[in-house]
């Protein structure tokens, strides 16, 4: 059992805003660093689903100092960040890279020196291509090579980063590289993969976590897990029966191992609804029990509205826009498909707004699991004009945004065990498969014109809405 107190005893609420590696870094071949599996996959042309790629992305790797004053001087206290596992371990495996190292520790001290409590993701979809070569996800040993870069990670930067999450989004990570195919490898409707990865991202995560708590270190470890919420539309036929197989589809997988250190116990029999199956090892057990998890990062943009299975084929909507997609509705033979809900606005790119699952997500999670969450990500995205100074008057980011703040109070009051909410994005960057066109940054990037930064007007308001909440609380 971990019997390091919680470091969440010592914070404030944290209040920030979050970013990950591939999508702000660029300096794709800098300082030693190897190739990572996007790097790959986004120099192929037909393979690139928006035509653009992260090599120079908002040079964060160059301008960190510069993005963490604005993230200071924006009010917030806290920053989520993921690392490049190829900065670090070029080769996936092996001899770490200094330079890499040295890179975080400066971004590390940066967010410390100005009061940014930094929460470090491991992995944001960036898998070495080395790694990929080897079969990356589908593979069971990739555990291994995850752990030995955890270690190396905790390590090196235990000392001073007190949050930890090992892996980024695995069912979704899951989703679009198996079911929708629009991260590589790109396959479709694939469920055996499917699963098989989450399989092997939860024993890869809690692998890290068991060597995390190993090691003592006075911080705690999750995962990001995202958009939980599952509701049941009315007219169905099977109620309880769909809202299992949605739950088993989408969160179960990572949900019990992280909180529970176990599998799902409906494990075999969704299996066998599926009709596929899983290569699982023989230590399973003592694995994923030496996992668990201290808290959870819940990243929060949608709910899934679910129904009846109408006999369609397993498939995920995908939809080309220029130069990108929309991926909203699924159908999982033969469990359940998602329904449009016509009573709910949807933003441009058809995903559901309804800020009230801010709270309902939240009261879930402590209804069913109990632990401490962080909310990682919740944000919008949106094609957006500046006025000719380049300055960004964001004001439908603002209102909607207000709004799921607001439901996040409700939740506050009631009691759920809420520790910090991050905006995504601190800045304008790279969407995997948007690619620049579609922002969610409270900091506006000009990508055409020296990647110069221009706060937005919706960083101004968070700023004061954040010592609004302080005064208040
Ligand atoms: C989350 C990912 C982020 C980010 C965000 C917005 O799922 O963790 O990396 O991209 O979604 O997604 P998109 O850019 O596809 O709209």
């Amino acid at each position: 059992m971990h019997a390091v107190p919680s470091p969440f005893d010592e914070m404030p609420f944290l209040w920030g805003s979050a970013i990950a590696a591939y999508q702000c870094e660029g300096a794709w071949n800098e300082g030693g660093k190897g190739l990572s599996e996007w790097d790959y996959f986004n120099a192929i042309d037909w393979m690139n689903v928006n035509g653009v790629d992260a090599r120079v992305a908002s040079d964060f790797y160059h301008r960190f100092e510069e993005d963490l004053d604005l993230i200071a001087e924006g009010g917030q206290n806290a920053l989520r960040l993921s690392l490049s596992w190829s900065r670090i371990l070029p080769g996936g495996t092996g001899r770490a890279n200094e330079e890499g190292l040295s890179f975080y520790d400066r971004v590390i001290d940066g967010c410390l020196e100005r009061n940014i409590e930094p929460n470090v993701v491991l992995l944001h979809y960036d898998l070495p291509y080395p790694i990929a070569l080897k079969g990356g996800w589908g593979n069971t040993s990739i555990a291994d090579a995850f752990g030995d870069y955890a270690r190396i990670c905790f390590e090196r930067f235990g000392d001073r980063v007190r949050l930890w999450s090992t892996l980024d989004e695995p069912q979704f990570y899951s989703y679009n590289a198996n079911i929708a195919g629009v991260y590589p490898p790109c396959r479709k409707a694939d469920v055996h993969s499917y699963l098989q990865w989450q399989y092997n991202e939860m024993l890869a995560s809690a692998k890290a976590v068991a060597i995390y708590h190993e090691m003592n270190l006075p911080g705690a470890i999750g995962v990001v897990h995202n958009d939980s919420l599952i509701e049941v539309a009315t007219g169905t036929n099977n109620p309880a029966e769909v809202y299992t197989a949605a739950d088993f589809f989408n969160n179960r997988m990572i949900l019990c191992p992280a909180l529970e250190g176990r599998l799902p116990p409906e494990l075999d029999e969704m299996l066998e609804k599926l009709g596929t199956f899983l290569y699982r090892v023989p230590d399973e057990a003592e694995a994923f029990a030496a996992g668990k998890g201290d808290y959870l990062n819940l990243n929060v943009y949608a709910r899934r509205y679910v129904t009846d299975w109408n006999n369609s084929p397993t498939s995920a909507k995908v939809d080309s826009v220029g130069g990108g997609a929309t991926m909203e509705g699924q159908a999982v033979a033969p469990l359940y498909e998602t329904l449009v809900d016509p009573s709910v606005p949807h933003n441009q790119w058809g995903r559901e707004i309804l800020p009230r699952i801010m709270h309902d997500s939240l009261m879930d999670i402590k209804e069913r699991y109990g632990n401490p969450i962080v909310l990682t990500e919740n944000g919008h995205g949106s094609l957006e004009t500046p006025d000719d100074s380049g300055y960004v008057e964001d004001d439908d980011r603002i209102e909607i945004i207000g709004a799921f703040l607001k439901s996040l109070s409700e939740a506050r009051n009631e009691g759920s065990n809420v520790r910090g909410y991050y905006i995504w994005s601190a800045m304008d960057l790279y969407s995997w498969v948007n690619g620049y066109k579609k922002r969610y940054g409270l900091v506006r990037v000009d990508f055409d014109h020296d990647l110069i930064r221009i706060p937005k007007k919706s960083w101004a308001w968070y700023r004061d809405f954040i010592s609004r909440d302080a005064a208040r609380r």
